[in-house]
């Protein structure tokens, strides 16, 4: 297919940190879902490796997480609602937030920019808290630029993974 306008980019964070029992331990329920993500009008372009990271929260088990760049025609609702199918395809069950999980997508960015409504806000509030997002998405994506701060992902990476000292004496003890 050949097209004038190129599909709107969306970068998408995937987390597990729960064996499936048919497809495993919590880096191959991230490689089937990336799969499952894809179809007629979610195309998979670029994907960072899965790293493994301690879990931010009350769970007590390490995650799986990786971030996937796909192109897409999808509204941001209908995007949410295609990665809550996958979740729930994937036996997430609503109110396990915060809790160990088998599959977590979300929305991190998108190509038409700021997002917010009672469901959904892009860029992902977390995004620029995150060294499991931000290592992924610097893999991936390194130029593109926060659409609220203006930062680049290799800035905000860059910010979050090596902070500067504020206090070079206290640093010292
Ligand atoms: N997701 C959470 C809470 N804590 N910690 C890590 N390391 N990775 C996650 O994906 C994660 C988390 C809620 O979405
Ligand atoms: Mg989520
Ligand atoms: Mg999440």
């Amino acid at each position: 297919m050949t097209s004038a306008t190129p599909l709107p980019l969306y970068a998408i964070g995937l987390g597990s940190n729960r064996r499936h029992a048919r497809f495993g331990d919590p880096r191959q329920v991230l490689l089937a879902a990336l799969d499952a993500l894809e179809s007629d009008d979610i195309e998979p372009v670029d994907v960072s490796p899965i790293i493994a990271s301690e879990p931010i929260g009350p769970s007590r088990r390490r995650y799986a997480n990786a971030v996937a760049l796909v192109a897409s025609p999808l509204t941001p609702p209908e995007m949410l609602a295609r990665l809550q199918a996958v979740e729930a395809e994937f036996g997430r069950r609503i109110g396990q937030r915060w809790g160990a999980r088998t599959l977590d997508l979300d929305i991190l960015l998108w190509s038409g920019g700021a997002w917010s409504d009672a469901e959904l806000t892009i860029p992902h509030a977390e995004l620029a808290g995150r060294a499991f997002v931000l290592g992924p998405l610097r893999a991936i994506a390194p130029d593109w630029r926060h659409p609220l701060s203006a930062r680049t992902i290799r800035q905000l990476a860059a910010r979050l993974i090596r902070p500067k000292p504020v206090d070079r004496n206290a640093e010292a003890h």
